[in-house]
């Protein structure tokens, strides 16, 4: 009996694994109380984690495309050591021709949880800056804004709040199942609860106040809150006296925003706005846990420096609601094995992204490096506060498919789906097109990996020792200890990452010759190795006591929380949180809405699925075998669409097919539609779509256009702000 980290989604609910007689896998909730998953928490997707372990298409063995054409399926079997003494003199050639900077990465942390920042220490020394990540637009952005507030990114701890508000997190027994049960366990013992969401959730139900706020308008919401707890006194003088900047400028601001303006704009009752401010400052230390919704908006960087404000201005921070995290005090940090400083100055000052959206840059996050070195250390100038120095994804994808500003011309992507997890589909579907050498690391032959040179099998979170996570900013660690081996071929990612530097000329710096060795260096300051360190559940970290009188501050560039960004305006920024109506709105553009009554919003969750895995055919896809939209059955009737039906969803940017369900929960005149359908049953490559990916994901119909992008961050709105048309096929 084995306690692992479920990786199957990005909670990691800590489970008990055993190898059955019948050699099968069974996982189930842990048994032993654990300090950081309640009891009870499992879901379908872990409980069926060994039917994907084992399933028939995983990838086993590298695979290199023998095909005349890219996208053509045509996988041969090969060695590791011919795929990666192959990828490495392809590699080596592109660089001569186009330079470093040629070679754009992405990859998911989440998926994998075991490189401890290799992967960037090998670009660095390479000199290429172009790493990305579907989280630019999941956490790893709110970081990045977190950070421009007080210095890093603050965690909501719910056994310590007595208020808690969700922006449109529809926890349940397979969203997130540890986090509902927490809050299920707060609410037992008397925390509040404000719920923002357009739908009734069950979360809603839950709710003392329920805001069904207009898709999209979480900013303006939070600005009359704050204007209501500032005009009625409500917030902690104290704490904005001695550790806050720019507070007059924002009472200032907030004055824009009276409540009969933001029940307008929201479509919420005044009152009941007035009621979750009041409750919010008055019942607390509140908190708001982190949420997708508002890293997906037009006014994404105002939402979620509002939530910032809001958590700063009513004492929330001081009163460990909500703990700033750091770099693992008992580690050495994934920023010292990151090696940024070896990265040359003139290759960070053109990180695709830099000249339009340089935010979440280097450029932008340069102001944070003496800050960072002044409270957590020399070492940790860089601070990986979860993801951090981040090209931008639409620049990304337009250098590899039109060469401008310089040609991109090879692309690795490590455990993330980067043709179906941004937007426009088809600019990544080109860029991936004109490459010189693809790379994919994963498990399975996902729409991108179909379109690769090499696919390199990935090892699965039961068969790999990990302690998560794999960056900073969380003020605790879990161990997950390895149940069984890899099985066939698959190999850990540090493995792939240091055979490859090695092939590069880099072996130098890659002194730990497997991952137990680079384990043992992460957790080297705790004086165990990983048979002793494994033993214990959780490590939680030291968090300084940033607001302690002459206490060292937060990492910010005045050392205070900034409800005025220094560093936002440094950049041309507005410093202050507003709202601007997103350009397609029925307000807005009441024509195109004529034409394109519905609202759309992308990004649906489904509970068999976490993102775009578990597709394949088994228990997990049998639960909901279709990509599926959902339309409030009025709206439905009136456009004569019944239940049951194949649809197609349009907007001004492209259409993709679902098949339609009414659901009473659904505001009328709204569609939603999900994210990460593809069909692993059919042949893959151009002629299905690369298995139904252009049919039926939400990215098809996503614009990253600048009118679509958060003007400051340069990510697209997928919640409000995009008009659609639903018809028969
Ligand atoms: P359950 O056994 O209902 O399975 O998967 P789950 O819903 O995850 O619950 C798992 C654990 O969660 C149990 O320990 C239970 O005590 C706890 N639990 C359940 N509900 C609650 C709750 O409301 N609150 C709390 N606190 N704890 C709760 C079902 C899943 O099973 C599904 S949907 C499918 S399709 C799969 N079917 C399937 C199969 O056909 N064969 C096999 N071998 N495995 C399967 N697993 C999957
Ligand atoms: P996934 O679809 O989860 O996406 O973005 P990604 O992390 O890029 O793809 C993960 C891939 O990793 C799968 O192919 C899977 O087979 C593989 N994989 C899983 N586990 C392992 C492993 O252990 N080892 C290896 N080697 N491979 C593994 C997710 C991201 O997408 C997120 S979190 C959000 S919130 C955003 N959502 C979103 C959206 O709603 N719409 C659009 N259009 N884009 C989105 N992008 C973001
Ligand atoms: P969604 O399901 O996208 O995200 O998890 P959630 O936060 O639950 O949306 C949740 C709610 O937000 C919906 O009820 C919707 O009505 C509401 N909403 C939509 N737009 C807005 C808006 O503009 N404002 C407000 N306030 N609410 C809005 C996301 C999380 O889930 C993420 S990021 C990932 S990567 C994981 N994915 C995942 C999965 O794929 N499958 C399962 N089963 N669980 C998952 N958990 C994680
Ligand atoms: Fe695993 Fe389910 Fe928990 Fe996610 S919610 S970590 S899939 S058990
Ligand atoms: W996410």
């Amino acid at each position: 009996k084995k306690h692992v980290v479920c990786q199957s989604c990005d909670i990691n609910c800590v489970v008990e694994a055993e190898v059955k007689a019948d050699g099968k896998i069974q996982t189930r909730c842990i048994s032993e109380p654990h300090p950081t998953t309640p009891p009870n928490s499992i879901c379908m997707k872990s409980v069926n984690a060994d039917t994907i372990r084992t399933h028939k298409d995983r990838v086993l063995y590298p695979l290199k495309n023998v095909g005349s054409k890219r996208g053509e399926q045509k996988w041969e079997r090969i060695s590791w050591d011919q795929a990666l003494d192959e990828i490495a003199e392809k590699l080596k050639k592109i660089i001569a021709k186009y330079g470093p900077e040629s070679l754009a990465v992405t990859q998911s942390e989440i998926n994998i949880q075991s490189e401890y920042g290799t992967l960037r220490r090998f670009m660095n020394l390479l000199g290429t800056p172009n790493w990305s990540a579907a989280m630019y637009m999941c956490i790893g952005n709110t970081s990045g804004l977190h950070r421009a507030t007080y210095g890093s990114y603050s965690f909501a701890s719910f056994d310590d709040s007595n208020c808690l508000l969700f922006i449109g997190k529809n926890l349940g027994q397979h969203n997130w199942i540890s986090q509902y049960n927490a809050l299920k366990a707060a609410l037992k013992r008397g925390c509040k609860l404000i719920v923002l969401d357009p739908r009734r959730t069950k979360v809603a139900e839950m709710a003392d106040i329920w805001l069904p706020l207009r898709y999209g308008t979480d900013a303006a919401l939070f600005l009359g809150m704050i204007n209501v707890i500032i005009n009625e006194q409500l917030y902690d003088k104290e704490f904005v006296e001695n550790w806050c900047v720019g507070f007059e400028e924002l009472k200032e601001r907030v004055q824009e925003y009276p409540l009969d303006k933001v029940a307008e704009i929201t479509g919420c009752d005044a009152e009941e706005i007035r009621k979750a401010a009041v409750m919010f400052a008055t019942e607390g230390p509140a908190s708001i846990p982190w949420a997708v919704s508002t890293d997906m908006q037009k006014n994404s960087t105002s939402a979620i420096r509002a939530q910032c404000i809001l958590r700063a201005i009513t004492g929330s921070l001081k009163q460990g609601a909500e703990l700033l995290g750091l770099p693992h005090s008992e580690f050495v940090s994934v920023s010292q094995i990151q090696m940024h400083e070896a990265l040359p100055e003139e290759k960070k000052k053109i990180q695709l992204g830099t000249e339009r959206y340089p935010l979440l840059t280097y450029t932008g996050m340069s102001a944070f490096e003496e800050p960072s070195a002044r409270v957590y250390g020399e070492e940790n100038r860089y601070f990986h506060n979860m993801a951090a120095f981040m090209a931008n994804p639409t620049d990304m994808f337009t250098a590899m498919a039109s060469e401008k500003p310089y040609p991109v011309k090879a692309f690795f992507t490590f455990a993330s789906n980067a043709l179906m997890g941004f937007a426009n589909q088809e600019n990544a579907l080109a860029g991936l097109m004109n490459q010189e050498l693809v790379v994919c690391y994963d498990q399975f032959i996902n729409p991108t990996a179909q379109l690769a040179d090499y696919i390199l099998p990935g090892d699965h979170w039961l068969e790999r020792p990990v302690v998560t996570p794999n960056w900073e900013g969380i003020p605790f660690a879990n161990t997950s200890q390895q149940v069984v081996e890899p099985a066939g071929e698959a190999k850990d990612e540090y493995y792939v990452v240091r055979e490859l530097a090695i092939r590069m000329g880099l072996e130098e710096h890659f002194p730990w010759k497997d991952r137990a060795e680079l384990m043992n260096y992460r957790i080297s300051p705790t004086g165990k190795d990983w048979e002793e360190f494994q033993k214990q559940f959780t490590y939680p970290s030291n968090i300084p006591d940033y607001f302690a009188p002459g206490g060292v501050g937060v990492a910010t560039p005045s050392g205070k929380v900034e409800l005025y960004s220094s560093v936002l305006e440094g950049l041309g920024y507005d410093p202050l949180p507003y709202y601007k109506e997103p350009e397609q709105t029925p307000i807005s553009d009441p024509e195109l809405a004529k034409e394109y009554p519905l609202t759309l919003f992308a990004g649906l969750r489904e509970d068999p699925g976490f993102n775009s895995c578990y597709m394949q055919e088994g228990p997990l896809r049998n639960v909901e075998p279709d990509p599926v939209a959902l339309l409030h059955p009025k709206t439905a009737q009136s456009l004569g669409l019944p239940s049951g039906e194949w649809i197609w969803v349009e907007t001004t940017h492209g259409r993709l097919k679902l098949l339609l369900k009414h659901d009473g929960a659904q505001p009328e005149g709204t569609i939603r539609i999900p994210h990460g359908r593809w069909c692993p049953e059919q042949e893959g490559g151009p002629e299905t779509g690369f298995s139904g990916a252009m049919l039926h994901n939400d990215a098809m119909v996503l614009s990253d256009d600048d009118w679509n992008l958060d003007p400051e961050q340069g990510l697209p709105n997928l919640r409000g702000g995009i008009l659609a048309k639903a018809y028969k096929c």
